[in-house]
């Protein structure tokens, strides 16, 4: 990094150091580049993101699974492998700690792979499900696994209906508790976090102009410019492993 910027990114987190000291309800919503630097995959990064190599209209929407449970499940069960071979990384473990040193912290993720929790974020909201929960297909509960049936597929321990993966497909209603509880924090909270999302899919995206429109200062993290950036108060650009830690420090020493 040239000196210059380097100079202007300090300066831009110790702007967001000053912002965070003065907020009494942060929202913090984050997306796949949160996870990145744990080695699990973004979905729209050029080069590296899992729809650069897979086609979502074929894995990730119930359509999909419809026409081919094989496939989508086998899909699954390698994603599964990699969240589970995955260690939270240090700006997971930073926002675990910020939540304690702001009066109240709402963390809204879109993030399926439950790294939050893993930090010590143990209240965090699950927007788009869970990767490591099944679902059965009949009674829309989460549940366990019977066992894989002769087809090659999971069957509901209780019901032996198909199982299917608890995450939030194209096309599916995000959960009403988590959609609710998110979009009251982000238009009640006086500061937004938006940290490693494309700000592309909604309604999550929403929440980030929802908290815009009820007066909220919005503070972007992320190595990329998004739609977001033009309309965000403070754009930290470059990645979240290290800006959230670099914003901790500064909120300590300030
Ligand atoms: C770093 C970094 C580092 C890299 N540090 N940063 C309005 C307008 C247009 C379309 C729609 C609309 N409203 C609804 C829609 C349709 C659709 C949608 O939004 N489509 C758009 C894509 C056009 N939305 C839906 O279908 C949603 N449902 C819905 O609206 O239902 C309505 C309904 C109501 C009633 C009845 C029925 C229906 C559901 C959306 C579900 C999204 N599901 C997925 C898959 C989850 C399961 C799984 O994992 O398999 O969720 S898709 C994928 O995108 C995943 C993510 O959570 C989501 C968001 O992606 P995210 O997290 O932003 O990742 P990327 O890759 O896009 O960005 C990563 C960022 O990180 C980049 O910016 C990098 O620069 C950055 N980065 N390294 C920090 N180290």
């Amino acid at each position: 990094m040239e000196e210059g910027s380097a100079g202007a990114l300090a300066d831009t987190v110790a702007r967001a150091a000053v912002a965070l000291r003065k907020a009494r309800h942060v929202c913090v919503l984050t997306g796949a580049g949160m996870s990145a630097e744990s080695g699990i995959p973004t979905f729209r990064d050029a080069l590296t993101g899992l729809w650069s190599r897979f086609r979502p209209e074929e894995l990730a929407t119930p359509e999909a699974f419809e026409r081919d449970p094989k496939l989508v499940w086998q899909w699954y069960e390698w994603r599964r492998e990699l969240v589970r071979q995955s260690q939270p990384n240090p700006g997971h473990y930073a926002l675990a700690e910020l939540a304690r040193r702001v009066p109240r912290l709402t963390l809204v993720t879109q993030n399926v792979d439950g790294l939050h929790q893993r930090a010590g974020s143990s209240d965090a909201i699950e927007y788009h499900g869970n990767i490591l929960r099944d679902r059965c297909t009949r009674e829309a509960a989460v549940a366990s696994r019977a066992d894989w049936s002769a087809s090659g597929l999971p069957e509901c321990a209780a019901c032996g209906a198909p199982l299917r993966p608890d995450v939030v497909w194209f096309g599916e209603p995000i959960p009403s508790g988590p959609m609710l509880r998110a979009a009251d924090a982000a238009s009640h909270c006086d500061l937004f976090l938006s940290i490693g999302t494309s700000a592309l899919v909604y309604p999550a995206a929403g929440l980030a102009e929802a908290a815009l429109g009820a007066g909220a200062t919005v503070i972007e993290i992320n190595p990329n410019p998004t739609d977001l950036t033009p309309h965000a108060h403070l754009a930290l650009q470059g990645p979240s492993g290290q800006l959230l830690p670099a914003l901790l420090a500064a909120l300590r020493d300030g």
